[in-house]
């Protein structure tokens, strides 16, 4: 069992990527509700990224997503960053959103639209070159609708070309995160469905390639913590988007109705850190939220994300892992159930606010934003910019 220094310790250690597209005016595609205070440009929102470490502590990175950041000089947004006290995360291409994108991006069957795809991912790699950006995080909308539309096992060879030669040009010690998604936008068959494909693709093309797990992207009732335990034990565990789902990619806050799941997922990472085998692959991950705030405030949104997480890490970080090992080995089905619900429910909130007591942060730091100049600021200067058309604009 950890005490209460060494749990303080490793608290210190926890990092979270904030996305630059929570912090604007992005809604669903029924409706985007514009709030007083958004962030209306790539700069604003890395202001708002940087309000949110400095509540938190613990969310030094934004991630981009390009073309919806408009970077035109990648150093001078990474300057920018830096004299905020930030950096700059993952890129995320936007290979999904351009009228050529109908039949996919890298799996398309005409190749001068594939190599359009690539050009476009060659741009990202130059802004992970020009920021220090270690991870590209790779989505793709290919799939198909209608059975016979497109050959499956040609469309993966494709999809598997454009990921090497993406990865072969990637910076010294950068790699690739394959995410996944089970469905949506295209609704019979989609490229990268699932964890199998992500790391087939990923094992094939080398150390450059991870699998990224999105929290929101799974069949109901998936067993996400094994799929993370699965891939560790693999090697293959690039990083992270949380999120909670209910229905669909629903995009809202992260251990919001899914704090077991939350809990269960760092359990599996804390595991893997204490067993020795799979010490050196939890190294490498990428921890990012993906989410969008409509209805409730942005920055208040990110922060209880972050919280949340913090949370979920101090829970798993109590587990006692040698009893469990005992119980497990003994077929104590309850009692090892019983050692991980301990854990569970243990309340850690005055153990994270003496963390940040010491750290000098706020102790409660949704209510220090709520009360800050920060957010008076923003919501007087910036005013209510009209709210996009939809998800991303
Ligand atoms: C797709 O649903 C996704 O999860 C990908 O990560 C995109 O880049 C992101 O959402 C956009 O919010
Ligand atoms: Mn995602
Ligand atoms: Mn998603």
């Amino acid at each position: 069992m950890m005490d209460d220094a060494a749990l303080m310790e490793r608290l210190d250690v926890q990092a979270i990527e904030t996305p630059s597209w929570a912090f604007g005016n992005t809604g669903t595609r029924f409706k985007t509700f514009a709030q007083p205070g958004a962030a209306r440009t790539i700069w604003e929102k890395i202001e708002d990224a940087a309000e949110v470490h400095r509540m938190t502590g613990i969310a030094p990175r934004i991630a981009l997503h390009i073309p919806w950041d408009r970077v035109d000089d990648p150093g001078e947004l990474a300057r920018f960053a830096q004299a905020r006290g930030i950096g700059i995360g993952a890129i995320n291409p936007n290979l999904f959103q351009d009228d050529d994108y109908r039949l996919g991006s890298l799996a398309h069957p005409d190749a001068r639209i594939r190599e359009k795809a690539s050009a476009h991912l060659e741009d990202c790699i130059a802004i992970m070159a020009a920021t220090g950006a270690r991870d590209l995080s790779l989505w793709f909308a290919d799939g198909t609708n209608y059975p016979g539309q497109d050959d499956f096992r040609a469309r993966r060879r494709r999809m598997r070309e454009g990921l090497s030669g993406c990865a072969a040009r990637l910076p010294a010690d950068a790699r690739i995160l394959i995410e996944y998604k089970f469905f949506e936008p295209a609704f019979y068959y989609t490229d990268l469905a699932d964890w199998g494909a992500a790391l087939a693709h990923a094992r094939a093309i080398g150390p450059k390639a991870q699998v990224l797990v999105d929290l929101g992207h799974h069949a109901q009732g998936a067993n996400i913590e094994s799929i993370v335990a699965m891939l560790l034990d693999e090697g293959k565990l690039g990083g992270f988007h949380f999120n909670a789902r209910r229905y669909a990619d629903d995009d809202l806050i992260v251990g919001s109705t899914n704090p077991l799941e939350l809990f269960l997922i760092y359990a599996e990472l804390v595991a893997a850190e204490v067993d020795p085998q799979t010490r050196t692959c939890t190294r490498g991950v990428s921890y990012m939220i993906d989410q969008s705030f409509n209805i409730e405030a942005k920055i208040e949104g990110m922060i209880t994300s972050i919280l949340n997480c913090q949370e979920a890490f101090a829970k798993a970080l109590l587990i006692d892992h040698a009893a469990l090992a005992a119980a497990q080995a003994d077929g104590d089905v309850l009692g090892a159930n019983r050692i991980v619900m301990d854990a569970f429910r243990t309340d850690v909130r005055p153990i994270l606010a003496a963390w940040r007591r010491q750290r000098n942060l706020p102790e409660d730091p949704l209510d220090a934003h709520r009360g800050g100049d920060y957010l008076r600021a923003i919501r007087r200067d910036r005013g209510t910019a009209s709210a996009a058309s939809g998800y991303g604009d």
